[in-house]
This record gives C-alpha cells, sequence and structure tokens, in this order.
C-alpha cells in the first residue's frame, strides 16, 4: 500500500536572516555567520532577505574579497536550499556569484507557503516611502540601465563612485529623522491587502520587533553585530526567534 509522503513541503525547516552586512575584513561577523552556517545545515530551506554584503560592486570586482563567506555558503548550499534576495548594499549580485555558490536570487516580494501559514519576505527597504529622496535614489541606482554601466566601468572607478555614494548617503541618514526611515504603515498595508492570509517578515530598518496588527504580523529582522546575530525559524507549526552568538 503507498504511504503519504511523510517529507512533503509542509514538514520543512526554514531559518530566515538579513543584514549582516558583511565587509571582507571582519572576522568577529565572518565567524558568527561560521556559527550560523553550522546551525542551518539542518534546516531545508535559508533565507538571507538582503545586505547579506555591506557593499558588492560587480560580482567580478567583489567575489575576490568575499572568498571565505562564498565558501561557507558553498558548503551551506550542499545540505540546504539558500535563497538569497538582494538589499540595497548588495543589489549587484549577479550570476557568477550563483555559480560560484549554488544559491539561488529570488525577487521580493516572495511567498514561502508553510502548511497552512504563508509568509511575505522582503528586505524591507520599499516599505520605507517616506523616505523620498531615498526612494529616488533608489529608482536611479537600482535601474537596470544604471546597474548595466556601472558593471562595465573599470573597477577602481567603481570603487571611488561607491565610497562617494556612501559618504552623500552617510549624511542624508544623519539629516533624517527615524520616522522618516522607518516603513510607511500604509505602504505596509497596500502590500499586505495583497496577501491576505500572509504574515509579513522584513529586514533592513534595523528595528529588531514583532509588530501584531489587525490583518497579520510583521515580524521585522535584526542587523548582525560582531557578537550577536538574529534569525527567525520557521516551521509548518511555528514561529521562533533565534539568538546566533
Ligand atoms: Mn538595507
Amino acid at each position: 500500500m503507498l504511504q503519504p509522503n511523510t517529507h512533503s513541503q509542509t514538514d520543512k525547516t526554514v531559518l530566515v536572516i538579513a543584514d549582516l552586512h558583511l565587509l571582507a575584513n571582519d572576522v568577529g561577523k565572518s565567524q558568527l555567520f561560521e556559527r550560523f552556517c553550522q546551525q542551518a545545515k539542518s534546516v531545508d530551506q535559508v533565507f538571507i532577505l538582503g545586505d547579506l554584503f555591506n557593499t558588492w560592486l560587480g560580482d567580478d570586482l567583489s567575489l575576490p574579497y568575499y572568498q571565505a563567506i562564498i565558501q561557507l555558503l558553498k558548503d551551506l548550499s550542499k545540505s540546504a536550499d539558500v535563497l538569497i534576495m538582494t538589499g540595497n548594499r548588495d543589489f549587484l549580485l549577479n550570476q557568477t556569484f550563483v555559480q560560484q555558490t549554488n544559491c539561488r536570487l529570488i525577487n521580493t516580494p516572495y511567498l514561502l507557503e508553510l502548511g497552512k501559514h504563508q509568509y511575505v519576505l522582503t528586505h524591507g527597504d520599499e516599505l520605507c516611502t517616506d523616505d523620498e529622496s531615498y526612494q529616488q535614489m533608489k529608482s536611479i541606482l537600482q535601474h537596470p540601465i544604471t546597474k548595466a554601466i556601472f558593471v562595465r566601468l573599470p573597477k577602481q572607478w567603481r570603487l571611488k563612485l561607491s565610497g562617494q555614494l556612501r559618504k552623500k548617503s552617510i549624511n542624508a541618514q544623519q539629516a533624517k529623522s527615524r520616522e522618516i526611515m522607518d516603513v510607511n504603515p500604509q505602504t505596509v498595508n497596500e502590500l499586505m491587502a495583497k496577501y491576505p492570509d500572509a504574515d509579513l517578515i522584513h529586514g533592513h530598518t534595523h528595528r529588531l520587533n514583532t509588530h501584531v496588527e489587525k490583518a497579520f504580523t510583521r515580524y521585522v529582522l535584526g542587523d548582525w553585530s560582531d557578537s550577536k546575530g538574529n534569525a527567525i525559524k520557521i516551521t509548518s507549526q511555528s514561529l521562533s526567534r533565534l539568538e546566533i552568538s
């Protein structure tokens, strides 16, 4: 007699992280990520919701800097399905990165279905619509034409340009209020209206918290320091927070 498939999609365990902002020379945080990868080897899927890397200036330029991290991702991919969404810092991740790591790049928003539960996964910066200058800058920088031109520039130019952009961005952030840089509730509601049965998981704002709204719960992932990281663990039965240390 045929047995029901006990390893169906509904049984899987999933880990979700975001905003590690890894730097090539940041040994502490790289080791923390290594410990996370050890824990993650026993799960089915790992979602990285953007800004895994602090800067990514094209696969040809940035891959050599991050070889230790690339190796960790490659090893993790052997036991878990690793799905990566780009953030505002690493939106130039591309196919050579995919080939070297065997991770998959996914679009935002991504609908994750686990048992009876649905989760909308997104980096979160597109929800911060009060920050109009940021959204304007994003639409220029992440435009396919801009990206295509940028990755063809000489490496030295790219390094210089990214340094200049970073300085501008830091200055701009200092002049903005905390509220402007958080998600806009109406934008969140508009997104979630398209997914009436789902909860929301996002990063970007670095404000780890759980907001229980009428129609959905919004789980915000925190960023990682050199000594402490955070993740969300989901099964078909439950959702819980994990601390990585
Ligand atoms: Mn971000």
